[in-house]
C-alpha cells in the first residue's frame, strides 16, 4: 500500500525549566529532550515521509544556544535519512522572540504572515503543506480565509496553532472553519491535551505535548503517527514520548488512626501506580482527603517527612511534587488548597506579623464564606490577640479555632 506516512507533534517547550517540586531536582530538562528523541526515533523506524510540529518548539527566550544546538542535532539524524521538516512558530516560540539561530538544511520553518504553501513530491504523491508562524505572542486578528484553498491532485496538510477559542488571542477559530477548507489533515498544536475531530475524509488532530511538566499537564504525553492513502480517509494513532508522567494520587485519610497507617497506604497506592502504569516515572501529587479538619492539625507537622519519605521512593521511579491535605466538605474548594499551600512556608518566616498585616486584606477576600467558618473574619484584628502562626495556620485551614484554647 502506497500512501503519505508522517508524524505530528507540537508543544515540545523544549529545555522548559524545570517546575517546583518537593525534593530532588526532577530532570525534566532532559525528559523533554528525551521525548523529542522518542519522536525522532519513530520517525525512523517508521520511515516517515516528514515531520510536522506545529508551534511552543520552545517556551521562551532562549538564555543561549544549547537547546537550539540539541535541536539540530535531531533534525539533521532527519536529514541523513532524506526526512523533510514543516515548522511553525506559536505563541511561546513567535518570531519576537530571542530565539534565533541557523536551521537544519532540511528544516522548512514558515514565516510569520499570511499562510504560505509548500508543494513537495512525497512518498510519490504531491503534498500540499500550508502554514504560517506567529509574528508575537498574541494572534486574535487570525481570520480563516487567510489560508489557501486545498491544491487539487495533491494531500493538503494544514499546519496551525490555535486555541480553537472564537475570539481569543490564540489564531481564533473552530473545527467547522477548519472543515470548510477542504484539507486533508489539520496539524494543530496549543492545546497540551490530546484532541481529535473526524468529519469526512479530513482529520484534525492537536496531539497535546510529547513531556509534561507539571500537574495539570498530567497522563501520559506524545505524539501522533499518521498514515494517508489517496482517496481514503486519514489514519493515525498516538504514541507516548513522555518518560515522566504527572499524576494526582489521592488518598483516603479518614479514619486512619496513626500516620504509620497512612504511611503505609500511600506506598500501596505509589505501587499500584508504577506498577501498572505505562511510564518510567511518576512526578506525584499525594492528596490526602478527609472530612476531619483535626486531620490536618495532627498531620500538618508530617507533611515534609512524608514529602521527603516518598521522594525517590521505589527505585527513583517516584518523585513528590508535593503533599496535600484536603477537605471534603464544602469548606474548602482546590483553589483554597493551591493559595494555602504557596502560604504555608511563611510560617517558618521571621517576619510572619508583618507579612500577615500586608496579606490580611486579600487573604480575607481568598477565604471569603470560609473565614466566617472558621471564626476568622478580621486577620488584623485577630493579629493583635493571638499569636501570628496560629492566625495563618488557621486561615490555612490547619490550625485549630480560636476559643479552643490549646
Ligand atoms: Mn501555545
Amino acid at each position: 500500500m502506497t500512501g503519505l506516512r508522517f508524524v505530528h507533534c507540537a508543544d515540545l517547550h523544549l529545555d522548559s525549566p524545570p517546575p517546583g517540586v518537593a525534593g530532588q531536582v526532577v530532570p525534566f530538562r532532559d525528559a523533554s529532550r528525551q521525548a523529542l528523541i522518542s519522536i525522532v526515533d519513530t520517525c525512523l523506524e517508521q520511515e516517515v515521509h516528514c515531520l510536522l510540529i506545529a508551534g511552543d518548539l520552545y517556551d521562551r527566550d532562549l538564555q543561549d544556544s544549547a537547546p537550539l544546538v540539541f535541536f539540530n542535532q535531531q533534525m539533521q539524524r532527519l536529514a541523513d535519512a532524506d526526512i523533510p521538516v514543516f515548522l511553525i512558530k506559536g505563541n511561546h516560540d513567535a518570531a519576537n522572540r530571542a530565539i534565533g539561530g541557523l536551521l537544519a538544511p532540511n528544516v522548512h520553518a514558515f514565516l510569520p504572515g499570511a499562510p504560505q504553501t509548500e508543494l513537495r513530491q512525497l512518498g510519490g504523491l504531491s503534498v500540499a503543506i500550508h502554514g504560517w508562524s506567529y509574528a508575537q505572542g498574541n494572534e486574535a486578528g487570525f481570520q480563516i480565509s487567510d489560508y489557501p484553498r486545498a491544491v487539487a491532485d495533491a494531500i493538503n496538510l494544514g499546519l496551525l496553532h490555535t486555541a480553537l477559542e472564537p475570539g481569543g488571542p490564540y489564531a481564533p477559530c473552530t473545527p467547522a472553519d477548519l472543515f470548510a477548507k477542504g484539507y486533508d489533515y489539520w496539524a494543530l498544536g496549543h492545546a497540551h491535551v490530546f484532541k481529535e475531530f473526524r468529519q469526512d475524509g479530513c482529520l484534525i488532530i492537536n496531539p497535546g505535548m510529547p513531556q509534561g511538566r507539571k500537574i495539570t499537564e498530567g497522563g501520559t504525553k506524545g505524539a501522533y503517527l499518521v498514515e494517508m492513502v489517496p482517496g481514503q480517509a486519514p489514519q493515525g494513532r498516538f504514541f507516548q514520548t513522555s518518560s515522566i508522567e504527572w499524576a494526582r494520587v489521592e488518598v483516603d485519610a479518614q479514619g486512619l488512626v496513626t500516620d504509620s497507617d497512612l504511611e503505609r497506604l500511600i506506598r500501596r497506592r505509589l505501587e499500584a501506580l508504577v506498577n501498572e502504569g505505562n511510564s518510567q516515572r511518576f512526578a506525584c501529587r499525594l492528596q490526602l482527603v478527609s472530612v476531619e479538619p483535626e486531620i490536618y492539625a495532627q498531620r500538618y507537622a508530617v507533611k515534609e517527612q512524608f514529602e521527603r519519605l516518598f521522594d525517590g521512593a521505589l527505585d527513583g521511579r517516584v518523585f513528590v511534587e508535593s503533599v496535600r491535605f484536603e477537605m471534603r466538605s464544602g469548606a474548602a474548594d482546590t483553589a483554597f488548597e493551591e493559595s494555602a499551600s504557596a502560604l504555608a512556608p511563611l510560617t517558618k518566616g521571621e517576619d510572619l506579623n508583618q507579612i500577615l498585616k500586608d496579606l490580611s486584606e486579600p487573604l480575607a477576600k481568598s477565604l471569603g464564606t470560609y473565614g466566617t467558618e472558621i471564626g476568622l473574619t478580621d486577620i488584623s484584628a485577630s493579629l493583635g490577640e493571638q499569636d501570628p502562626e496560629q492566625v495563618l495556620l488557621q486561615a490555612l485551614g490547619y490550625g485549630r479555632q480560636p476559643g479552643q484554647g490549646g
